[in-house]
């Protein structure tokens, strides 16, 4: 493969060559997605390969370790039971879903229950009447943030390039990577696919393609163990046909409101112009439902090691409002910022711009930020200074989405972050409606 070093500017490069002419001096942008394929019920079937080919759900708690031994001593007294055993454990001492009666939720299923209809999110009760014979495990998060590490430093190892997008999923830059571009790409992807089973004995499924977009629709094409190559030249044939939904980025409002409109495929979408959607959408997500919709996308894949900001948002299950669904409005706000707050802490960051995203009902979206004279990773200070952004947008309209975003970030053990003054000297904001000091105590928002 080329040797190149020089980084791809994706702006600048044709998403493929033209026809019969050798690739340029630039290769075209070649973008993975990488799922891991049922992942929490995969990790447990590590600890019990016994139960291999078999319908398991996941959900109903976590694990809990000596429960499991204690009980395999009690049900087998004869025999001498300990972690290194549990592939021994026949298959009649788990659990059946049949009878289950409760509130718990499936996390995920394996794909034998999958064939039953079982999926995630799915009340347990009716994954019982789907596939009563199906085993229910609970997870154990310990040992899916272990695999979700391993997995994950073994793509790095091969591709440098990767952006974590979660517990199970990443964006991989192909685009400079040796076999990245061989046949499109699928040359690397089974490489990795090859690595991360060895390294951890999970499968995954990739979908390569011109950018994250159409990457990630391409990951699900071939699931589980698959491999998706598609060009630009795909969108029209593979992607046209597939429901709005399976564009990351199109809820179930936003599907029901194009349904509206008859729009109900990616190609009925793409039929729209570009202004009518900007009409009847807004401004940016009427222009991203088109660029969408046509296969556009240049968001580069962001390595962790330089986060520029970070932000959670939530998209609610019904339209609430400013007034009549206040204290739900302003808990889901407290948590949107304690979950920043973690987010920052975990990854050791703070920051000073503190932002919040609003979505109306009709879809308009408005952000507001505020930069504060020192830096910070504290729940009450982001909660505080998103709470004057809130002051400074229309609360009229039903929102459909609230978000949270801290940006302007540094390493909390930065020079940067030391040097910043103390708390008390720096309420100076930079936006009008100037801050107050933490310790004033803030009026209910909504
Ligand atoms: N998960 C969760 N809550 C959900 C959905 C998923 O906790 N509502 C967890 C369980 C999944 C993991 O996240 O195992 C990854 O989610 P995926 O959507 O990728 O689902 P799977 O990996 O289980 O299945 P697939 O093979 O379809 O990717
Ligand atoms: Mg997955």
């Amino acid at each position: 493969m080329l040797d190149r070093v020089t980084p791809a500017t994706p702006s600048a490069t044709p998403l493929a060559p033209p026809p019969g002419k050798a690739p340029e001096a630039t290769p075209p942008r070649r973008i993975a997605h990488l799922d891991m394929d049922a992942f929490f019920a995969s990790v447990e079937l590590l600890r019990y390969p016994q139960l291999k080919g078999l319908p398991v759900v996941i959900g109903g708690g976590r694990r809990r370790e000596d429960d499991v031994l204690a009980r395999l001593r009690e049900t087998y007294p004869d025999r001498a039971w300990s972690e290194a055993t549990l592939d021994r454990v026949p298959v009649d001492f788990f659990p059946r879903l049949s009878g289950y009666t409760g509130r718990g939720v499936a996390t995920t299923a394996t794909y034998a229950a999958r064939q039953f209809g079982v999926g995630s999110a799915m009340g347990l009760m009716k994954a019982a009447r789907l596939c009563p014979q199906a085993i229910l495990l609970p997870v154990d998060f310990d040992e899916v943030r272990r695999i979700s590490r391993l997995f994950k430093s073994t793509i790095t190892e091969i591709a440098p390039q990767m952006e974590d997008r979660g517990v199970d999923e990443v964006y991989i830059d192909f685009t400079h990577v040796p076999g990245g571009q061989r046949e499109g790409g699928r040359v690397l992807a089974r490489l990795i696919q090859k690595s991360i089973l060895d390294a951890t004995g999970l499968t995954c499924s990739i979908g390569v393609a011109p950018n994250k977009l159409i990457a990630k629709m391409a990951s699900e094409f071939d699931k589980p163990n698959g491999i998706s190559v598609l060009t630009e030249a795909d969108v029209q044939t593979r992607i046209w046909p597939l429901s709005v939904r399976k564009i990351n980025g199109i809820g179930p409002k936003a599907e029901a409101r194009l349904a509206g409109f008859d729009i109900r495929t990616v190609g009925e979408l793409a039929a729209r112009e570009r202004d009518w959607l900007v009409d009847h959408f807004g401004k940016s997500y009427g222009a991203w439902l088109n660029d969408a919709a046509w296969g556009r996308d240049e968001r580069p894949v962001v390595t962790e090691s330089e986060p520029v900001s970070m932000s959670r948002e939530t998209t609610f299950e019904r339209d609430l409002h400013a007034v009549r669904d206040k204290a739900e409005l302003g808990t889901v706000f407290t948590r949107l910022c304690e979950q920043v707050a973690a987010d920052l802490q975990r990854k050791g960051y703070v920051g000073k711009t503190i932002g919040i995203k609003l979505r109306y009902d009709d879809f308009k979206t408005a952000t507001r930020d505020q930069t504060i004279g020192h830096f910070t990773a504290d729940a009450k200070a982001i909660r505080q200074t998103a709470g004057q952004c809130l002051k400074r947008v229309p609360l009229t309209r039903r929102l459909r989405l609230l978000g949270v975003r801290v940006g302007n970030l540094v390493k909390a053990d930065s020079e940067e972050n030391r040097l910043s003054p103390p708390v008390s000297w720096s309420q100076s904001a930079t936006t009008s409606g100037a801050g107050r000091r933490p310790d004033e105590s803030e009026p209910e928002l909504f």
